[in-house]
């Protein structure tokens, strides 16, 4: 089976040296100076399971030759880029998302469908991971912690379901740990609260993940927790702030030694998700008349420092 890992940073570049360490044939499509260093020398893992792995590593989407599954992996600042070339470059193919973040299908199957592919929500799935990874340098990755994949049931995930399916066998195949949800959209929404959490926090207070367990920023989390859980609820998914506190402790254990996406984009002068996941959880709360003043500041606070161009404090 052929994969192609479309956005290989830390995460996709981890899930392709996970792939190809069972055998499977995978393409990181990426920037160029990983992409480069990656066919020069190899892709790095460090850490978990490290090792060193031999991929087929492109700058670009190939428009030939057979891929079965797209694993894409790109921010969601860049999703609708990534899925408008997707489009235009290759014939409908399976095709799953795991970036994070809130609406990230509709965007996907919007711009699919813009670029020319006939009823793209049959090969467009979600899903949700905490697998942690750093990018360490070009060619360099650290798995920093343990984490696992979750996809709707079969029977629940809809017109998408073979992409559901090739993803199990795949995943289940290789090792990866990957479970299954009949209420997929409540595992989003969980995903997304431990987001508006752990991410702008250790990216403001340039911190790893394990330090929101000390008291002064376990209570900053907690706030944000609330206000996201509190969307989620007037959005019509259940979800209790107790619940939400114990995911949080959990991931936040898990991994401890990681630094979030968010902070690693900061530290590189990049774009951030913020705005998919807080700016998301803002704008719906929004809707429904709520105030959230901690969220709307870490946004705020955070977009300054993005403006000025400063980047997360070291740890
Ligand atoms: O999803 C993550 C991220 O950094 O974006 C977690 C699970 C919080 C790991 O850092």
């Amino acid at each position: 089976m052929r994969t192609v890992v479309l956005g290989a940073g830390a995460t996709g570049s981890l899930f392709g040296a996970r792939l190809v360490a069972a055998g499977e044939s995978v393409l990181l499509v990426g920037r160029q100076e990983h992409v480069a260093t990656v066919r020069a020398h190899g892709l790095a893992i460090e850490g978990v399971a490290p090792g060193r792995f031999r991929l087929d590593a492109a700058e670009r989407l190939p428009n030939d030759g057979p891929v079965d599954l797209v694993l894409v992996t790109v921010k969601s600042f860049d999703l609708p880029t990534a899925m408008e070339a997707l489009g235009r470059i290759r014939s409908p193919t399976p095709t799953a998302l795991l970036g994070n973040g809130l609406g990230l299908e509709a965007t996907a199957v919007r711009s699919l469908r813009d670029a020319g592919w006939e009823r793209p929500e049959r090969y467009v799935a979600r899903a949700i991971h905490t697998v942690p990874a750093t990018l360490l340098g070009a060619g360099r990755v650290r798995a920093s912690g343990s984490g696992d994949v979750v996809v709707p049931t079969p029977e629940t995930a809809g017109p998408a379901e073979r992409t559901v399916r090739l993803l199990l066998d795949l995943f289940g195949r290789v090792g990866i740990p990957i479970r299954t949800t009949a209420t997929f959209e409540r595992e989003v929404w969980r995903k997304v609260i431990v987001n508006a959490a752990i991410n702008p926090l250790t990216a403001l207070h340039g911190v790893t993940n394990g330090r929101l367990a000390e008291p002064s920023l376990h209570a900053e989390a907690r706030q944000l927790l609330e206000e996201a859980v509190a969307v989620a609820q007037a959005e019509g998914t259940a979800f209790d702030l107790e619940e939400a506190i114990a995911d949080l402790e959990r991931v936040v254990r898990a991994t401890a030694e990681n630094r979030s996406s968010m902070l690693q984009d900061l530290e590189r002068g990049r774009p951030t998700e913020i705005a998919a996941i807080s700016g998301e959880i803002l704008r719906r709360g929004e809707r429904h008349g709520r105030s959230l003043p901690a969220t709307a500041r870490v946004v705020a606070e955070l977009e300054a420092r993005i403006r000025d161009g400063a980047p997360g404090k070291p740890s």
